[in-house]
């Protein structure tokens, strides 16, 4: 048992919130049937069993309901995300009220120990040292994709010996694809066990309108708007830095774009902004390097640029070179054991005449980041890529250009940061905290009501908790074809930032004041104790979607 600080102590007595239609036995509602939100006919074939399944919404139950013991499995998936303990927290409660014979067993490490057999079982004593706490410690984490069946049928071993009913898997899109694919094959085998997801990343682009939000987003932007908020002030002070920080979101930049809601730095890139207008990166460059010009005539050399860690698959160019780069390392497993010099002749020999362009026109570095291990999913680990070394680099560049030209007077030192890592541990605010509660005890209504292939949602979420609305989504209602791995494969939908969204339009209106004035905003910390004003508040995003002006 680790030694609790003062504050650990006393948050691990917060009791979650929980929607007021789970305060007791449930019954669940069917609405209408679904579809998935693309290639339909391809994702039923793909189906058979699990597709086209109704919504399901929980109210309160007056009638008898199933009180047997309830055995569940549960996989944390991928990255960490703040609120991962409440989930399991949430389903071990969610059980226990059901029939407090039932019984909580966590994989370790991911699907791997799924896989492998390697489980604990998840007592309250266990439980209760990880309430509220951040990290995904309780029972690791991991990256391993399950995809295969003998992956399927090993694991419905230990389901079987262990009696298990149902397995949650808590994960990203990714994650999810998966349960639903493993769903699919356990309902079409008759194997007696039932699978639900639960929607988990920081990043936030797992979301549609049954899923309001993945949980992690509201407490990790609120860390890294903390310490932009620092930043901004130090910045402000010294006046002499130009600080350029990259944050997390592989794939899309709800995190920058509600950072620089709670911020308002000088400059905040989209990703997806990039890609509609076919920007390149001489034209974000050019632009960055105009402000720093302008700002640079007041005598204000400093600012903040914030700049989602996808960004380099967005640009169309790039876009084009990654895509054909993944296709080539697919299909080359010899590929990673050549010295770095055959690599890059490698691939410069292989591309198209346009896209060995593209890679020869990068810095060595960033190429080679390029050609680097894919995850077990097959998306390039733009963590490892250090845009913004690149853009402070080429900005710099440009900057010496224009004093040269007469069109700069100033003087241009720039700092760099990652957020990532950080924020992905926190302790979750009390959105997280219920948020995640919420879907945990949801989901073991779930596999009561015998769903399966179902992700727990829990929506409404910018009203107070008792109003939140509970029940469950088809996972192959989120789905569409993709090219993955040189293959076209079913996979849920990424929600990419809306261009024509209110959070979106909300921070165009505001830039150009943002970039030549110094409006900085500075968030402070999470609160955990307090006016539920201070304490409560969702994200900017939540907000701008479902309510705000
Ligand atoms: P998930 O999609 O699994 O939630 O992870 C997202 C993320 O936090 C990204 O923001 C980041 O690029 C990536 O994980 C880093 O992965 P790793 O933890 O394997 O370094």
């Amino acid at each position: 048992m680790t030694k609790k600080s003062a504050l650990q102590k006393a948050r691990a007595s917060y009791q979650p919130k929980l929607p007021s239609a789970l305060w007791g036995p449930v019954m669940a509602i069917e609405g209408a049937s679904t579809q998935s939100v693309a290639n339909q006919d391809e994702i039923k074939k793909l189906f058979p069993a699990t597709y086209g399944l109704p919504l399901l919404t929980f109210e309160k139950n007056t009638g008898t309901k199933s009180t047997s013991p309830i055995n569940l499995g549960v996989i944390l998936s991928g990255g960490q995300a703040p609120g991962g303990h409440n989930v399991i927290s949430g389903l071990f409660d969610g059980i226990k009220s059901i029939n407090k014979d039932s019984r909580l067993y966590g994989f370790l490490m991911g699907p791997g120990g799924f896989v492998d057999h390697q489980y604990i079982e998840l007592t309250s004593a266990i439980i209760d040292e990880y309430r509220n706490t951040g990290g995904f410690d309780i029972i690791g984490s991991g990256r391993t994709k399950l995809e295969k069946t003998e992956q399927f049928d090993k694991g419905l071993e230990i389901l079987k010996e262990l009696n298990i009913k149902a397995l949650v898997i808590i994960g990203g899109d990714d994650s999810n694809t998966n349960a639903a694919v493993l769903a699919e094959y356990y309902k079409s085998t008759n194997a007696g066990v039932q699978v639900i997801g639960c929607p988990k990343t920081i990043d936030g682009d797992l979301k549609n309108d049954m899923i309001e939000t993945s949980f992690g987003f509201d407490t990790a932007t609120k860390v890294y708007s903390e310490v932009i908020g620092n930043i901004q002030r130090d910045c402000n002070s010294a006046k002499k830095y130009w600080h350029f920080i990259k944050l997390m979101g592989r794939s899309a930049s709800h995190i920058a774009l509600e950072c620089a809601l709670q911020t308002q730095p000088n400059y905040c890139i989209i990703s997806e902004e990039v890609e509609a207008n076919a920007l390149t990166l001489g034209d974000i460059v050019n632009d960055i390097a105009e402000i720093v010009a302008k700002r640079a005539t007041k005598g204000d050399n400093f600012g903040t640029v914030l700049i989602p860690e996808g960004l380099i698959e967005f640009i169309p160019a790039m876009k084009a070179l990654i895509s054909e780069l993944n296709d080539l390392l697919a299909a080359n497993e010899s590929f990673a054991t050549m010295s770095k010099e055959d690599q890059r002749s490698f691939v410069i020999s292989k591309l198209t005449k346009e896209n060995a362009d593209t890679f020869i026109s990068l810095p060595e570095g960033v190429a080679r980041q390029l050609t680097l291990d894919r995850d077990p999913h097959g998306n390039v680990q733009v963590s490892l890529i250090e845009t913004e070394k690149l853009l402070s680099e080429m900005i710099g560049n440009r900057l010496a250009e224009m004093k040269k030209e007469g069109k700069y007077v100033g003087k241009f030192s720039a700092l760099h940061h990652f957020f990532g890592y950080e924020g992905r541990c926190a302790d979750p605010s009390n959105f997280d905290a219920d948020y995640c509660y919420a879907l945990g005890y949801n989901a073991a209504q779930l596999v009561n009501s015998g769903a399966t292939g179902y992700m727990s949602s829990v929506r409404n979420l910018t009203k107070p908790s008792v109003q939140w609305i509970a029940g469950g989504v088809p996972i192959t209602m989120m789905m569409n074809m993709e090219r993955r791995h040189g293959e076209m494969k079913p996979v849920i939908q990424k929600a990419l930032v809306k261009l024509d969204g209110k959070p979106f339009m909300k921070f165009a209106s505001k830039r150009k004041e943002w970039a030549l004035n110094t409006c900085y905003t500075y968030p402070g910390p999470i609160q955990y104790f307090g006016p539920a004003e201070v304490c409560d508040q969702p994200s900017r995003t939540l907000y701008y979607e479902q309510d705000g002006k």
